[in-house]
Parts: structure tokens; C-alpha cells; sequence
């Protein structure tokens, strides 16, 4: 008898790529703890693990208040950057991934804390599922947030849409309702748009980043250590 192959949920490829994120971590380990619904497999994974005894000793560095809560719920103990500067590992979602294993992220409103703790990670682990895979940046058609303060938010939207970098791109306040949403850091997010990938991601960053009022955006580039991908066809994982 011929059985069809079981379709696989997008949650339960996350929960694969949690399961195999999972076998880098070792006791005694200080660990970034990403944001987002596949990162949040991963502290629920390690909340076991700790749970049963075969995690010992480890302190987990929380990249939002969300995850805090979901981590500290699961008894993980954490501290912060100023406590804990260097990091073991990081174990953190994305939006986008290319070729090159640069990244957009921040969609889920967490990228400034992301891009500290992870930048401050000696090993720096992606979790995806096979829908985040680009062949370029920005090519997803979603949004790239770049975080701003408040103050005259609207002047620094407009004067990302004019740089030369991302020409071409929209650029719009993302809304909670129909309030601004306001990030954990307390600033604003303004999520730009493209119709075809970014031409150069580098420059793009470096533009961007220019700007005074800008705190930082969703391009991390040269930062991940090794992605894991789960696919209808199983787990991947990609290094450079
Ligand atoms: C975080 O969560 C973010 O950088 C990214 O925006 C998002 C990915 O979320 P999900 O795993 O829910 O798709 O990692």
C-alpha cells in the first residue's frame, strides 16, 4: 500500500529545527536566547532539558521581555549583558536568510536586544524553516524594520526612503492596533519594503545606519555561525 507523506505543519518544522539547535548546547554554557515563535521552541526545548537534568548550569541571556517571561516561566536562570558580556551560543529565529547566510530579522520587534546579545555570541545558531530562504535580501517582499526613536520618526522615514542604498523601497510606521508599536528599548519601528532584493546589503546597513535617530535595523550580516533549515525533506544545516 502506497501512504502518502505526512505534511509536515510549519510548526512542527520549527520544533525540528528547535530539536536539532538543541544538540549544540552544553552544560554550564551561557546562552542567547532568541525571540519569535521558532526561538520560543527552542527555550521550551531547553526548559526540559533543564528540567530532567541533562542541561546543568546554564544561564540564559533573553534577547526580549517575551522571551524573559517564557524563559523565566521554564525556571532558566538570566541575566543580562552587563553581568554575562560573553556569550556562548546564541540560538535565535529569522525573517529572511540568503545564500550567504546573512539575515533579515526583526520582525518580531526584537532586533536591537537580537543584534547585541548575538553579536556578543562566540557561536551564533539560526532556526528556520525552509519558507525564510531568499536569494536576496529584502526579496521576500515583507518588511526589513529599522528601529527609530520617537522623536520626528516621520523625518527619519522619509529620509530612509531617499537614500540611494534602498532606493525604490516604502517605508511605514508598524502599528499595534492603531497605535505605534513601541519596541522593549522604547522606540518605534519603521519596516521598509522592497520590490526586488537589495542591491548591495552591506552598503544598505552602512546607509542606514548613518542616520542620525536610527538605532538599528534588521540587516545582520556576517553574524550567523551556522543555520539550521527544516524542510518537508528533513533537517539541514548550512555553514559557512
Ligand atoms: C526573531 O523572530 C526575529 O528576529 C524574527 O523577526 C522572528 C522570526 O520569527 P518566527 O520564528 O516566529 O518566524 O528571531
Amino acid at each position: 500500500m502506497n501512504v502518502a507523506a505526512k505534511v509536515l505543519t510549519q510548526d512542527e518544522l520549527k520544533a525540528m529545527a528547535a530539536d536539532k539547535a538543541i544538540e549544540y548546547v552544553e552544560s554550564g554554557m551561557v546562552l542567547g536566547l532568541g525571540t519569535g515563535s521558532t526561538a520560543a521552541f527552542v527555550v521550551a526545548k531547553l526548559g526540559e532539558l533543564m528540567k530532567s537534568g541533562k542541561l546543568k548550569n546554564i544561564v540564559g541571556v533573553p534577547t526580549s521581555k517575551r522571551t524573559a517571561e517564557q524563559a523565566a516561566s521554564l525556571g532558566i536562570p538570566l541575566s543580562v549583558l552587563d553581568d554575562h558580556p560573553k556569550i556562548d551560543l546564541a540560538i535565535d529565529g529569522a525573517d529572511e536568510v540568503d545564500p550567504d547566510l546573512n539575515l533579515v530579522k526583526g520582525r518580531g520587534g526584537a532586533l536591537l536586544r537580537e543584534k547585541m546579545v548575538e553579536a556578543a555570541s562566540s557561536k551564533f545558531v539560526v532556526v528556520v524553516d525552509e519558507t525564510k530562504l531568499v536569494d536576496g535580501l529584502g526579496g521576500s517582499g515583507l518588511a526589513m524594520p529599522v528601529e527609530v526613536v520617537q522623536f520626528c520618526w516621520k523625518y527619519n522615514a522619509e529620509r530612509l526612503k531617499t537614500l540611494p542604498e534602498v532606493a525604490g523601497c516604502e517605508a511605514k510606521l508598524r502599528l499595534d492596533g492603531d497605535k505605534p508599536y513601541v519596541t522593549d528599548n522604547s522606540n518605534y519601528i519603521v519596516d521598509l519594503y522592497f520590490k526586488t532584493p537589495i542591491k548591495d546589503a552591506r552598503a544598505a546597513a552602512k546607509a542606514i545606519s548613518s542616520l542620525e535617530g536610527v538605532v538599528d535595523h534588521g540587516l545582520f550580516l556576517d553574524m550567523a555561525t551556522a543555520v539550521i533549515i527544516a524542510g518537508t525533506s528533513g533537517v539541514s544545516v548550512k555553514t559557512k
